[in-house]
């Protein structure tokens, strides 16, 4: 347990307190952000040194207009985005989430992620709020384009996006810019997930991006015991009764391992 990253009777606490609580759960939602990725080899958005916001405005790559204005540059970066992702593989972190299935009734895991990585770990219910880098549909009238005639790059530069055979428009990721709504049946089903949930998980998310970000607020408000996984200290704003401090591949499994004690 000393391997938390404070490693002090709190944490050891607060991942005990939160494996009760799960113990006591019929329903449980992990909400999961960029941290959750970071062990397996994927930046974050706004770690300081290695995100990916540190290098690139959002504004500049993630939105409608930056790719108006600049397909192949934008394009290119989730071309090197998606060469990381698929080189990365889900660390013990996502394991325990996939174990949590067999201890807990109703697991479902909705996350701001694109990666693709629960799934792969083999996460059964998994909510793509902002959609997948896996998936490629055209900017005109949303032809799915398939992903393996996708080029790939292993630097992050400049690659023109195919054009759909269809219609003649470019291609883009499948993926929910900024200023972009969220898929209608992603969010119905988090926002239900949410208001049902006996305990929220909420991993490695900053909580700054809406409406994702309102998430721990509905689940607390609805009564649920909301856990937050997280190095840094002071994050989400959230009602977030219990916090664990820690990276997510070190605290789900420490959190599995002491819910199995429970059981
Ligand atoms: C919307 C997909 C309705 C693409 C992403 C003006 C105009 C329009 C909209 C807005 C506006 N102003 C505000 C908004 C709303 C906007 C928003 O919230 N902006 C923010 C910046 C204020 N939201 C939207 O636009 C959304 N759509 O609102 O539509 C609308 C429509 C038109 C007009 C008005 C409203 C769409 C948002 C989705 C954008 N797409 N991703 C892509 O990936 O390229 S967002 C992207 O960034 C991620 O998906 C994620 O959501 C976000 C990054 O956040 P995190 O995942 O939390 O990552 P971050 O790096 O921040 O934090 C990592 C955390 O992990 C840290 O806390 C760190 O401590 C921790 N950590 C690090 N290591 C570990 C760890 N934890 C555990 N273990 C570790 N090892």
């Amino acid at each position: 347990m000393d391997d938390l990253v404070a490693g002090t009777v709190t944490e050891r606490d607060a991942v005990e307190a939160a494996a009760r609580a799960l113990a006591a759960a019929r329903r449980v939602v992990v909400a999961t952000g960029a941290g959750m990725s970071q062990e397996s080899g994927i930046p974050t958005f706004r770690d300081a040194v290695s995100g990916m916001w540190s290098r690139f405005d959002p504004d500049d790559l993630a939105t409608p207009a930056a790719f108006a204005r600049d397909p192949a540059r934008v394009f290119g970066w989730y071309a090197w985005r998606r060469r990381l992702m698929r080189a990365a593989e889900p660390h013990t972190g996502y394991d325990a989430l996939v174990a949590l299935e067999a201890l807990v009734p109703d697991v479902v895991v909705v996350t701001q992620n694109i990666d693709g990585l629960h799934r792969r770990a083999g996460s059964r219910r998994v909510v793509e709020l902002h959609g997948s880098l896996d998936r490629f549909v055209c900017a005109g009238a949303l032809h799915p384009y398939p992903a393996e005639a996708v080029p790939e790059s292993a630097a992050d530069g400049a690659v023109a996006p195919p054009v759909c055979p269809q219609c003649g428009a470019l291609v883009r990721p499948a993926v929910v810019w900024f200023g972009e709504m969220l898929p209608e049946t992603a969010v119905r089903a988090a926002w239900e997930a949410a208001a049902r949930c006996d305990v929220m998980l909420v991993v490695g998310t900053s909580g700054l991006v809406y409406p994702a970000a309102a998430l721990p607020q509905i689940a607390g408000d609805a009564g649920a015991t909301v856990v937050e996984v997280n190095p840094e200290a002071d994050e989400g704003s959230w009602p977030a009764l219990i916090r664990c401090r820690g990276r997510a591949g070190v605290v789900l499994p420490a959190l599995v391992e002491r819910l199995r004690r429970h059981r």
